[in-house]
């Protein structure tokens, strides 16, 4: 299979925000960020900068035309600092010149003082002092307090994840120009073009039909562009309308990673009750989560940790609260698994820490309470179509969980230095924006009078291949070369109301939304030709091969004539179409409904070595079997399971986001934050599809794999922890993330 956009790729063709040829006489803008994390802004001189040669203008707050305000969920967010700074890397200034570096020279000049006061960059300290976004969110069943009692076992404990970069490869951007009547049309590097609209809407003052905004494809996103990208797009939009030019504002790598938001740091309390058999009957958790200086995401992103706090198990009793704790960070944003990864990685924990005290490996507690059929969720949903069990089974079957238990224990005990380790993930991920309304595409497809085709939809591509699952939904309808089918950029006005390209729905949302347009064009075809060639009503009319049939028999009329044909007929040729997932509901008082249409699972078994004298690891393998449903698209399915796989791994282990606690990043390059390269790679990877699934809900029967594998990467740590028990079983070692060698070099040594 090739992926839509492969042979640009490789030849360099396919443009990105930054490769858009501009006119002459566009100005470059750079920004002007805060130095400190927290703080008055006392006074602030741009007079030198403004006089810089080249310099055209320094914007800065009280410039915004409209409103100085981009929070999304809620309105707590300038575009531009007015009186105080909230974060280290916070926009205050936009300086516009000639060109980039003038503009970054000019910003050297910008002469501001601060009157510093104590920022916070720790989320319990956050809450300790009542810095909460919203109030504590719970999501429970049962009766956890009365459940503990009749417990055989409790534990408790405390585990800590980290930030993670997204390191997108093309860095956050946007190119604004301004339209005839004071409108803007902007080029944006984002994943919500209607998000992106909507922000430079309200900064500009302007009515949605003034602000087009058009996406051509990202490097990448991860979730760092869903709500990030509106920033820079309002910006340079501000900027455009101010002096009426073109504006290019592309954030370099080191401000990127300055300015913009990560993975949310959590921090989490956990208690589990068992019986001595291993069966959980109770679980309570408490998440602290590091938001950051302004909610962004952060309350949806609690909302989907609090689904997942149980992971791909059965609970009869829970409690999950949720705090989004209010720091002077970067407010932290969606990435890949949105607060999901969190929860599991906790309840993984707490299955460990009841496992060591049975005496039993972990996979014991994990398989006898995997989730059957219909078990009920903590917030109400049903486990419909439940593959936890024959995933996991399928998976023990084919890469032999035993022989690896037994292969690593004689291993360990043959070697001193190095020790194994392995560990199985079990995963359960709900699909759909939990936000109900979120859940709703469009698309509009042409075709022209030559018979080729064009189909504009909401989904934007990031490198996930959703253009090619789209050109393969309007091929298979029609059936006709893929060849003849375009997908366009994502354009608000060709699709508008838009939600984002995220929470792995954008293949099911647009996906669907195409089958229905497509569908809607063929049958309007199939009457046309019923008229035109006078077959009866009963007659069954079919494209196949780019020829029309008719019971079953070509009638001579390829799909290019039958086009003409209905062109010169006056047939209209083009159709929109809008999808919205039915029967999903959820109660944000009482928190319980059908939050999701369906769910995703999966179970990984992950294999590494140990060097404990030196800390250092390798992962050996990671082996999966995953629940696509029916793969229409293997290829694109298996590269987003294993560059999934890759990024949780990375989460896991290397990824380590340090700031200082006067809240300035220290990783803010590539020298200082180490993502995995090929040497980190795990020696092996296998993902198997999982046999007989089923999904109406998703296009063609698939299931929705953006998101979902990357929790496989948690297996990574416990597999770690395992090795590292070997080499001193008597340590109680902290559940803790990122599990660096230093960290594992350390927390082997140090008493
Ligand atoms: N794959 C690539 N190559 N690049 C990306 O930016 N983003 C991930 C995932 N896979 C991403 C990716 C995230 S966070 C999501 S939500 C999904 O793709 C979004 O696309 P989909 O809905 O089409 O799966
Ligand atoms: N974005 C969002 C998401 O707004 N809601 C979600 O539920 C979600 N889930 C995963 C990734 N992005
Ligand atoms: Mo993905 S975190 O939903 O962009």
């Amino acid at each position: 299979m090739k992926n839509y956009d492969m042979t640009r790729h490789v030849r360099g063709e396919s443009l990105f925000a930054d490769d858009f040829i501009v006119p002459e006489g566009t100005l470059y803008a750079s920004v002007f960020d805060s130095s400190i994390a927290h703080g008055k802004i006392l006074s602030i001189d741009i007079s030198e900068a403004e006089k810089f040669p080249g310099v055209k203008k320094v914007i800065l707050a009280q410039d915004i035309p409209g409103q100085n305000q981009i929070g999304g969920i809620i309105q707590d967010e300038p575009l531009l600092a007015e009186n105080e700074v909230h974060f280290c890397g916070q926009p205050i200034a936009i300086v516009l010149a000639e060109s980039l570096l003038i503009a970054r020279e000019a910003k050297k000049k910008i002469k501001i003082e601060y009157k510093e006061l104590t920022p916070i960059t720790d989320a319990r300290e956050a809450y300790a002092k009542g810095m909460l976004i919203i109030p504590p969110r719970i999501f429970s069943n049962g009766n956890v307090e009365e459940a503990f009692k009749h417990c055989g076992v409790v534990v408790e404990g405390k585990i800590e994840t980290g930030a993670q970069e997204h390191l997108y490869l093309e860095t956050q951007g946007a190119i604004a120009f301004p339209t005839e009547g004071n409108g803007i049309k902007i080029i944006s590097s984002t994943q919500g073009p209607t998000a992106t609209q909507r922000a430079a809407c309200k900064v500009l003052g302007l009515p949605m039909h003034q602000v087009e905004v058009d996406v051509m494809r990202l490097g990448g996103g991860f979730g760092g562009k869903e709500d990030q990208a509106n920033a820079w797009a309002a910006m340079a939009a501000v900027s455009a309308f101010l002096i009426k030019k073109t504006v290019k504002l592309i954030l370099p790598r080191q401000e990127d990673m300055r300015m913009t938001g990560k993975r949310h740091p959590y921090s989490a309390d956990f208690k589990m009750g068992l019986s001595n058999d291993g069966k959980i009957l109770a679980y309570e958790v408490t998440f602290f989560q590091n938001a950051g200086a302004a909610a962004d995401l952060s309350t949806a992103i609690l909302d989907r940790t609090l689904f997942h706090a149980t992971n791909s198990y059965f609970v009869p009793n829970v409690k999950a609260t949720g705090l989004s704790c209010r720091t002077n960070l970067p407010p932290n944003t969606a990435f890949r698994g949105f607060g999901g990864p969190q929860a599991m990685f906790t309840f993984e924990a707490a299955i460990q820490k009841a496992a060591d005290k049975l005496g039993v490996a972990a996979s014991v507690i994990q398989e006898k309470n995997l989730l059957k059929e219909k078990d009920e969720f903590h917030y109400g949903q049903l486990a419909e179509n439940s593959k936890a069990q024959a995933c996991w089974f399928k998976a023990k079957e084919k890469f032999h969980f035993d022989q690896i238990k037994k292969n690593v224990d004689t291993f360990n005990t043959e070697n001193k230095i190095y020790k194994k380790g392995f560990a199985c993930m079990p995963i359960c991920f709900g699909i759909s924006f939990t936000n109900t309304f979120m859940n709703q595409a469009g698309a509009l497809v042409h075709i022209y009078s030559d018979g080729s085709v064009g189909v504009s939809t909401a989904a934007v591509e990031m490198g996930q291949g959703v253009n090619e699952k789209i050109r393969l939904v309007a091929a298979e309808i029609f059936s006709i070369d893929k060849a003849k089918i375009k997908v366009e950029t994502t354009n608000t006005t060709r699709v508008a109301n838009t939600s984002p390209t995220a929470a792995s729905s954008a293949a099911d949302l647009n996906g669907k939304a195409t089958e229905l347009a497509c569908k809607n064009l063929a049958e309007r075809l199939m009457t046309f030709i019923k008229e035109e060639l006078n077959f009866s009503s009963s007659d069954r009319i079919a494209f196949r091969d780019e020829q029309v049939y008719c019971n079953d028999r070509a009638i001579g009329l390829t799909w290019t004539e039958l086009i003409q044909k209905a062109f010169f007929t006056r047939v209209n040729l083009s159709a929109q179409a809008h999808y919205a997932v039915p029967g999903i509901y959820f109660d944000k008082e009482k928190n319980k409904g059908k939050a999701f249409a369906y769910y995703s699972f999966g179970t990984a078994v992950v294999e590494v070595t140990v060097d404990c004298i030196r800390g250092t690891y390798v992962v050996d393998s990671v082996k999966a079997v995953h629940d696509f449903g029916k793969s229409f698209a293997n290829v694109i399915d298996r590269g987003q399971a294993e560059g999934a796989i890759m990024q949780g791994i990375g989460w896991m282990t290397m990824e380590e986001i340090i700031y200082n606690t006067d809240g300035k990043l220290l990783t803010d390059a590539l020298s200082t934050y180490k993502v995995p390269d090929i040497h980190s790679a795990p020696k092996e990877i296998e993902v198997h599809f999982l046999e007989n699934s089923d999904n109406p809900l998703g296009i063609f029967n698939s299931k929705a794999i953006g998101e979902p594998p990357l929790m496989y990467g948690i297996g990574t740590f416990f597999a770690l922890q395992n090795a590292m028990k070997a080499f001193r079983p008597e340590k109680e070692f902290e559940f803790s993330a990122p599990l660096t060698p230093e960290k594992v070099l350390l927390s082997l040594y140090k008493e």
